[in-house]
């Protein structure tokens, strides 16, 4: 396979996974990046040996023959940035949050469909691989028909020391870090038709909420609780830890901290570790979050060679979306929200 040529926008502190992992990418390579804080651009240029270099993305696209742009930036860029892309009939990757509204999320999607060209929101928590091996068990048939899901994460990480603007916005943890877990929770249940929601403050030095309690109604009939936190102290950090109950009409999944997964089935018990293996690159704790990152990428090379259309493509994440707003709006109003008026 040819390689493809990407250009990566948005030099900051996550971008540097992405960068790692499209150096593992087989199919492509980042032959140029873009950031508007120069020193960013010099410290990611340099460190992965990327000599073209642009502060300005529109002269990017106008200097550059690309085959696929991945945007890094954060939520307040990604509308322009993806809309630009679609001008230049540029495939794209989005970073989540896709977009700061559900009707600037459905645009861009929108200006993708009318341009043609592929569009993935890089969702990439449902690539771990803890979580692809709980997809794994319910594809096998072993619990029979799930009816019950708690998907939660709870932690009391310090997340604002790496992303400080974490601490500033009026929305926090469920636009943030509640996004992943809700398209988990639709990656292992389906489709959600409605949602009720609570949040809470507890952290008095960020603006945000940073604990959400959601239950949620999936189209095919199992009910679930997705629960986050990050004013949770426990005695073992489990950041980034996604910890899963799942009951069916035939057994059970439980994924426990230190990635034990615990299946009872048609089968009897069986219970296997299912940690995330630590790439060269990676970091702990990060690491379960840096592989998901590989993962996903890889997909959407895969994709654009076969022209398949990606598991979290524009179109699939205004699902996700959906719940995010969804979940402000039933926190505010205190009442259940029905997902399809949103969508
Ligand atoms: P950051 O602020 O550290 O980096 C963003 C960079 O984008 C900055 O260097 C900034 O100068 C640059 N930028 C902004 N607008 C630009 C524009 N129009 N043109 C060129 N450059 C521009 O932010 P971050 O913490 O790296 O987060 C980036 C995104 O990644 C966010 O949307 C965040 O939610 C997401 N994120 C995802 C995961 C995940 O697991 N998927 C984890 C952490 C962060
Ligand atoms: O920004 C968030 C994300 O997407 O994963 C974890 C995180 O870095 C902090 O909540």
């Amino acid at each position: 396979m040819e390689s493809l040529s990407g250009a990566l926008i948005g030099c900051g502190f996550f971008a540097v996974n992405q960068m790692h992992a499209w150096r593992d990418i087989k199919g492509a390579s980042i032959v140029a990046v873009c950031d508007r804080n120069a020193e960013r651009l010099r410290i990611v240029g340099d460190q992965f040996d990327v000599a073209r270099r642009y502060t300005d993305a529109a002269a990017m696209f106008a200097a550059e023959k690309l085959d696929f742009v991945d945007v890094a930036t954060t939520v307040g860029s990604h509308r322009e940035l993806v809309e630009m892309a679609a001008a230049h009939g540029v495939p794209v990757i989005c970073q989540k949050p896709f977009a700061p509204t559900l009707s600037d999320a459905r645009a861009m999607v929108e200006a993708c469909q009318t341009a043609g060209v592929p569009l993935m929101v890089h969702e990439n928590f449902r690539w771990q691989s803890p979580i692809q091996a709980v997809r794994a068990v319910l594809d096998s048939g072993e619990i029979g028909t799930p009816f019950f899901g708690r998907i939660s994460f709870r932690s009391g990480y310090d997340v604002f020391s790496g992303q400080p603007y974490l601490a500033t916005g009026k929305r926090f943890i469920i636009e943030d870090l509640g996004i992943h877990i809700l398209d988990i929770a639709r990656f292992l249940l389906g489709d959600v038709s409605s949602l009720t929601a609570r949040t809470a403050r507890i952290n008095p030095a960020i603006a945000g909420e940073d604990v959400a309690t959601m239950l949620m109604d999936h189209a095919g009939g199992a009910t679930s609780v997705v629960d986050c936190s990050y004013a949770t102290k426990l005695a073992v950090e489990p950041f980034p830890e996604t910890l899963i109950e799942l009951d069916g009409s035939d057994g059970t999944i439980r994924l426990a901290q230190g990635y034990r997964l615990t299946v009872t089935g048609k089968t009897g018990t069986k219970v296997n570790d299912v940690s995330p293996p630590l790439l060269p690159w990676a970091s702990r704790p990060w690491h379960n979050i840096q592989e998901s990152v590989a993962a996903i990428q890889q997909h959407w090379i895969d994709c654009l060679a076969s022209g398949q259309e990606p598991a979290t493509s524009g179109a699939d994440n205004l699902k996700t979306f959906a719940l995010v707003e969804a979940a402000y709006a039933g926190a505010a109003s205190r009442g259940p929200v029905q997902i399809d008026a949103l969508l």
